[in-house]
């Protein structure tokens, strides 16, 4: 009896965090010119319809793993800041709904954000951090890198263009449900990857999400990336980011087999029904 009124589920966590972007109608934004700049869309058109999501890690061990085509069965395809698909289309796939890109991304003149077309026509979902308890206002003078400046440029250039912020506050609520999850163990007070948080702003539009490589299958193989040569296990298991417990907290969502999970590398977490959590 005490077990089952301890346990909650952590897809609960996860939904309770309320991962979000940003809207024109949101404090301070509906008084600054800048909050104009956010889309008036929805962050997926035909919302209703959506059945299956994929998300791509940017592990190594995706390489050779053959699931692009998988991949891109899927309704709505996430990837996370550059990572290509050009020349690894056999492995990750080729379809694009939605693309997760941190501010150093945004930010830094060698990925070119508001030209390259690796950012061109699909949705953006854009983040920072900004200070665990800062306002909105405070952020938007204290974002961990300036991701405003790029941002605005990108929106007059493709005015209609699905590119939003996701609001930092929902980030660090996440981080929050993450601490909440690992009970006793500490937590290092940085902001989940871009990977948790888009699983976060994934899963309420999605009533099952694919995540694939997420957590490490036997295709580990010490890569840091499927794109680039470099070794990094530091990418898999985390350093800055509180990677390894964001893993545990996605493996307790799971619902597929070991076989899926530690053989082809894909983890299914299935949206919690509201009733549930
Ligand atoms: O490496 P990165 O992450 O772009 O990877 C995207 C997400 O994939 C998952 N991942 C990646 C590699 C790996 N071996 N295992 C994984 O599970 C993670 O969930 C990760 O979030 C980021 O989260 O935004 C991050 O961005 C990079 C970097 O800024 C960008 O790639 C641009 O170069 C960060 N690296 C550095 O700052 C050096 C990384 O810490 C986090």
């Amino acid at each position: 009896d005490s077990f089952e009124e301890q346990y909650y589920p952590s897809t609960c966590l996860v939904m309770e965090a309320g991962v979000r972007v940003l809207r024109r109608k949101d404090e301070p934004f509906n008084k600054l010119p800048f909050g104009r700049l956010f889309p008036r869309q929805k962050l997926f058109r035909d919302a209703k319809n959506i059945k299956s999501c994929a998300i791509v890690s940017s592990a190594g061990s995706l390489s050779g793993s053959k699931l692009g085509r998988f991949i891109d069965t899927h309704d709505i395809v996430m990837r996370f800041n550059h990572a290509p698909t050009r020349g690894h289309e056999v492995d990750v796939g080729s379809k694009t709904t939605i693309r997760v890109v941190n501010s150093q991304v945004v930010t830094k003149p060698e990925f070119d954000f508001a030209h390259a077309p690796i950012f061109r026509n699909v949705t953006i979902a854009a983040w920072d951090p900004g200070r665990y308890n800062g306002t909105l206002e405070d952020w938007l003078t204290s974002a961990d890198y300036d991701l405003f400046t790029n941002y605005e440029i990108y929106r007059r250039r493709y005015p209609k263009s699905r590119a939003f912020l996701i609001d930092p506050h929902s980030v660090w609520r996440l981080w929050q449900s993450l601490q909440m999850f690992a009970g006793n163990r500490v937590i290092r007070r940085n902001p989940p990857s871009s990977g948790f948080i888009g699983l976060a702003l994934l899963l309420p539009h999605c009533p099952q999400v694919d995540f694939v490589e997420y957590v490490p299958s036997t295709r580990l193989n010490g890569r840091c990336h499927y794109y680039s040569k470099e070794m990094n296990s530091a990418c898999t298991f985390g350093s800055w980011h509180p990677l390894a417990a964001e893993k545990l907290m996605a493996l307790d969502m799971n619902v597929a087999d070991d076989m899926s999970v530690f053989q082809f590398g894909i983890l299914r977490i299935r949206r919690p029904d509201k009733l549930l959590c």
